[in-house]
């Protein structure tokens, strides 16, 4: 009786103690579901492994995020500085960070004719020494990560804009223009459950280009050559491409049997200029964007949805402001690391609703 006396006075001070705290703290700020756990594919996002030092981007994308691309760090010029020569350190960062996290990792990207280191692009050797180099290359990075990575862009953006034709990188100049088999075939070999991407972007709009695309999918499929989704990168604004086109493309590569990736989305709302503020009409607008592209990829047979990744997870850091030279709010955070509309939008389309 005692006891019980004592407790119901030591509850009573501190449900006062509590009553009486209350008036200074801050109003709990309810924080909506992360996407991440409602879900049933990877939401990704890409990051540099320099946000890693900053407690609110890792905060937000740990909680929010299921799948990680490095933006720059595993792309060939910052992973390789010479022949044989590996700057592991900052996508090992990213890859560390990940795992511990929970969250799957997407590789970007073995080739890209925007990221090719000096070596590659003064090699002096035969042709055929180049392309064991690059073999060399492909094998080692793979290898690497074969217990961390679930997926490579094995070659991004190989084809023109407008003509659909292939690239004159220097990959096709040294090594032809069957070179695009053949790397996917190294990758495959380096490791055989990874699963292998073609990335590109314009692949909507641009006709040529989804045609040269289609094409190397239907001729790799009809050669045994090893590819198991196709990347859109999806850098689109509030109003472009239209949402057929898009569904028109993921449909293209769904009828193939391959998996879709939305690999690079962000939603520009100032591709005209007219705003220094985001305004709420426009912030609106983009929400009811994300909310039609999510639902349009949750449309797609399930075991079609490899995932959509944002590409980047605060607005002031989007690559599209230095890029166009126009103020941008193109992600899912704002500067504070507070989720928008935007990500009211992409919830709301996991939800259904
Ligand atoms: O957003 C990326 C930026 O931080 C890098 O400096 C740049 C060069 O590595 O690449 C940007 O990401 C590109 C991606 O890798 C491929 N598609 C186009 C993206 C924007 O340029």
């Amino acid at each position: 009786m005692i006891r019980l006396v004592w407790c119901l006075v030591v509850l009573g001070m501190l449900s006062f103690g509590c009553k009486s705290s209350a008036p200074t703290e801050p109003p709990a700020v309810e924080q909506p579901a992360p996407l991440r756990e409602v879900a049933s594919f990877p939401v990704g996002v890409a990051l540099q492994a320099r946000r890693l030092s900053s407690a609110p981007h890792t905060r937000a994308a740990a909680r929010t995020f299921s799948s990680l691309t490095a933006e720059y760090e595993m792309k060939m010029r910052p992973l390789s500085s010479g022949q044989g020569v590996y700057n592991w350190e900052a996508a090992d960062d990213l890859v560390s960070w990940a795992r511990a996290q929970g969250m799957q990792i997407h590789g970007h990207a073995l080739l890209w004719h925007e990221s090719v280191p000096a070596w590659v692009e003064n090699f002096g050797g035969s042709d055929h020494e180049f392309e064991e180099a690059i073999k060399e290359y492909i094998t080692t990075v793979v290898e690497r990560y074969k217990d961390d990575v679930v997926s490579w862009d094995v070659v991004n953006e190989a084809f023109d804009n407008n003509s659909g034709a292939l690239r004159n990188s220097v990959f096709q100049k040294r090594m032809g223009d069957d070179y695009l088999a053949r790397v996917f075939q190294y990758a495959r070999d380096a490791d055989p459950d990874v699963l292998l991407f073609y990335n590109d972007y314009g692949a909507t709009y641009d006709a040529n280009k989804r045609r040269s695309i289609l094409r190397m999918v239907d001729d790799f499929q009809s050669r045994g050559i090893p590819i198991d989704g196709v990347g859109l990168q999806a850098h689109v604004t509030y109003t472009f491409p239209p949402l057929t086109s898009i569904q028109a493309m993921m449909d293209s590569i769904v009828v193939r049997g391959l998996k879709v990736h939305l690999s690079e989305l962000d939603v520009r709302v100032n591709p005209n200029g007219d705003l220094t503020t985001l305004t709420p009409a426009r912030s609106q607008a983009q929400k009811e964007r994300v909310r039609n592209i999510v639902t349009a990829f949750m449309a797609l047979p399930q075991e079609h949805r490899f995932g959509i990744t944002m590409w980047g997870l605060i607005d002031p850091e989007s690559w599209l402001i230095e890029f166009w030279g126009n103020p941008e709010w193109p992600l899912l955070f704002d500067a504070n690391v507070q989720e928008k509309p935007a990500y009211d939008g992409f919830l709301e389309a996991l939800q259904g609703r």
